[in-house]
């Protein structure tokens, strides 16, 4: 029987919230420990684990049918790969850093400058289309101690909550690129294949869905429901009951994690009270 072949990274930073992902959406692994390749029991799937850096060739060559890796990744593989869908999680940036002495002015600062990295072509496509000619030192790991060290003049790397930088007296002066986990196709799946992948994506966006949003309850008083209703659009049109109260009614909706305190503040101001919210177990899309 066919199956789709998933490639995720074996150990890492992705690892984990990968497998919980996949987890989230009811297919299980035989083997969940890090064996070279799983299968699902419940679903036509195999994991193949392999090192981030290896994936988006494998998925380019069809080895993996899709992969989960970070889009950094995906970038500097120089494999322009479709990409299904965002996941939301080892959210970063690729940004350039200067010690912070630096009086920085703008990129042509680079111009002739040392510039360690492990993501040369990420850098060099941001220089070129810049017109700044920089000298690119490759390499692996430690980046941030290559200027102190004074083997560059700047690193280009992964900057996430920003402490790194700053233990290494760095600053931050450019972003070019924002990241997080996406899951990836290959341009070779066939018919079969793609029908799985189909199946499985939808499940990973029902599980996305629940992960963003939240189910809300509260009590809303009745000159103010058509503003309150209109806050809260939900999946088609809140549910609205009245209460044994006079004036008063129930409202049952689901809200964004994203505009989440924004809504509640708003819901608060039109007197909205007794507000419930609810994780969402599975949200069908
Ligand atoms: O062995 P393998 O090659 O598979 O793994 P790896 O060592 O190449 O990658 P890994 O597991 O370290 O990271 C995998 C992916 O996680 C990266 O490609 C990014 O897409 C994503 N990610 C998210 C991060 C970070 N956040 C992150 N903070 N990857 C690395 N970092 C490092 C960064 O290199 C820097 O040293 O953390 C430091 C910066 O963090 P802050 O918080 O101090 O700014
Ligand atoms: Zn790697």
């Amino acid at each position: 029987m066919e199956k789709l072949k998933i490639a995720i990274q074996k150990s890492g930073r992705l690892s984990e919230k990968s497998l919980d992902v996949i987890a989230e959406t009811g297919i299980n692994l035989n083997n969940g420990s890090r064996k070279l390749i799983s299968l699902a029991s419940n679903f036509p799937l195999e994991i193949l684990f392999l090192r981030d850096d290896d994936i988006p060739q494998y998925v380019a060559d069809g080895v993996a049918d899709a992969g989960i890796v970070g889009e950094n990744v995906m970038m500097e593989s120089g494999n322009q790969l479709e990409i299904l869908e965002r996941l939301g999680f080892a959210r970063c940036r690729l940004s350039l850093a200067v010690p912070k002495s630096v009086n920085y002015a703008g990129p042509q600062h680079f111009a002739g400058k040392r510039i360690a990295t492990s993501y040369p072509n990420v850098l060099q496509a941001w220089l070129s289309e810049k017109n700044i000619l920089a000298e690119i030192h490759v390499i692996n790991g430690s980046v941030e101690i290559a200027t102190g060290i004074g083997l560059a003049d700047a690193i280009f790397d992964i900057v996430s909550s920003g402490s790194t930088l700053i233990s290494n007296g760095l600053k931050e002066v450019e972003k070019v690129l924002d990241s997080e986990a996406i899951l990836l196709a290959s341009p070779l799946m066939n018919s079969r294949k793609k029908e799985i992948i189909g199946e499985f994506l939808f499940r990973i966006r029902t599980v996305l869905a629940s992960r963003n949003n939240k189910y809300i309850l509260l009590n809303a008083p009745n000159k103010n429901l058509n503003k309150i209703i209109n806050l809260l659009p939900g999946m088609k049109s809140p549910t609205v009951l009245p209460l044994a109260l006079e004036g008063w009614s129930s409202v049952h909706s689901v809200v964004n994690e994203n505009d989440f305190w924004q809504v509640i503040e708003k819901l608060r101001s039109y007197g909205a009270e007794g507000i419930l919210v609810i994780p969402i177990e599975k949200m069908i899309v």
